[in-house]
């Protein structure tokens, strides 16, 4: 497990657009475990209201920050809430009010440590993560070489404008560089993941694979709707149409709502491991952990889980450039039925797979 690369705060807003988990929670869960992240991808799936809910992460950091966003969730009303995340503009003296006023536990306001920090500097939340980091270094790259033109995308009227665009004044040639260097995992690994990058398995080069992505978003989803396509060309969130699904209105009243009786977990460990040792859950978010796993890990792990579930558990996988191929006995590949959801995810970065436990 790549532990030197976890070890510190590594996501503070995500690259996943949980629209899919939601849609796939059914009401009346009784248990779900999440990995936790940034804590953007688990606040959605309590507006669905599960009796339990266990975010499961071994990084400290990433549990502390999850930690805070459930406080706030709790606390805030909306516009706090994305004033303190810093989706929208706050003083920082309101944001630190606001921080002093979250109940949090020892040990997150310890590992948050550098986060008061940081936004007694100035500084937004969403954007402190590495891998915010390296999307806004990513972002200067795309604004060198794409400029105005590229940037041009986001003032088109709809798909129709945008797929024309893209065929016309959209600047395909630098473009295809940014892309180049992007697929070059050499420079994703020192910039994001410092040698623990999974290895990609996906047939065709890492280049027609992000081209493909590009290409997809451009032509099928309004640009500005995407917070990812938003970071890749502006190193920050300018239009709230792309704001991640945490930031719906309706979303976080739901989820608010239920994150005052749902019972809520923090839990530092291996989410396989923790599943396995459970009775009673009955919808499972991996994320792409799954890529990260040792290899005979990475088969078996719908396996493993198995004592943990219910008998028609959901389990949801990601896999951006490695996608894990489990043993499937004992569960059904339902990952047919979701795909309009899958189709508007907003990033595309992912192959999504649902298992539903059948026993
Ligand atoms: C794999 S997810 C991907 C994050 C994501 N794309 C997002 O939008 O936030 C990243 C989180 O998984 C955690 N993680 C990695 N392997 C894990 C494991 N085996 N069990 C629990 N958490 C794990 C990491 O610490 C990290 O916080």
């Amino acid at each position: 497990m790549a532990r030197a690369y976890f070890s510190h705060l590594n996501y503070s807003l995500g690259d996943e657009d949980s629209s899919v988990e939601l849609h796939a929670l059914p009401a009346d869960a009784r248990h779900v475990v999440a990995v936790a992240g940034s804590g953007g991808r688990v606040v959605p799936l309590l507006a669905r209201a599960p009796r339990k809910l266990t975010c499961v992460d071994i990084s400290d950091t990433q549990l502390a920050l999850t930690e805070l966003r459930i406080a706030a969730l709790r606390q805030l009303n909306h516009a706090e809430y994305l004033g303190l995340l810093g989706y929208e503009a706050m003083s920082i003296q309101r944001r630190l009010e606001l921080l002093a006023t979250l109940p949090l536990s020892g040990s997150a306001r310890t590992a948050l440590d550098p986060v008061w920090k940081a936004v007694q500097a100035g500084e937004r939340i969403v954007y402190l993560g590495r891998f915010e980091g390296m999307l806004r270094t990513l972002s200067r790259f795309v604004g060198l070489f794409t400029g105005q033109r590229g940037r041009r995308m986001f003032d088109q009227p709809d798909v129709a404008g945008q797929r024309t665009y893209l065929d016309g004044g959209f600047p395909k040639g630098a473009w295809k560089l940014v892309l180049l260097l992007m697929g070059n995992s050499a420079v994703l690994n020192s910039l994001l993941y410092r040698g623990d990058f999974p290895k990609k398995n996906l047939p065709g080069s890492a280049f027609r694979i992000y081209w493909d992505i590009f290409d997809r978003l451009f032509r099928t989803l309004p640009v500005r709707s995407s917070f990812f396509l938003q970071l890749v060309f502006f190193g920050e969130l300018r239009y709230p149409e792309g704001y991640p699904i945490e930031c719906d209105a309706d979303v976080f009243l739901a989820a608010q709502r239920a994150a005052r009786d749902t019972d809520i977990e923090y839990v530092r460990g291996d989410i396989i491991q923790h599943v396995q040792e459970q009775r009673g859950v009955d919808f499972v978010s991996l994320s792409d952990v799954p890529s990260f796993l040792p290899p005979e890990r990475e088969r078996d792990f719908l396996n493993a889980m198995k004592p943990g579930l219910t008998p028609d558990a959901l389990v949801v996988t990601r896999g951006h450039l490695r996608v894990a191929a489990p043993e499937v006995q004992g569960y059904e590949v339902v990952s047919d039925g979701y795909q309009d959801a899958i189709a508007r995810e907003r990033t595309q970065l992912w192959r999504i797979h649902l298992y539903q436990r059948r026993s």
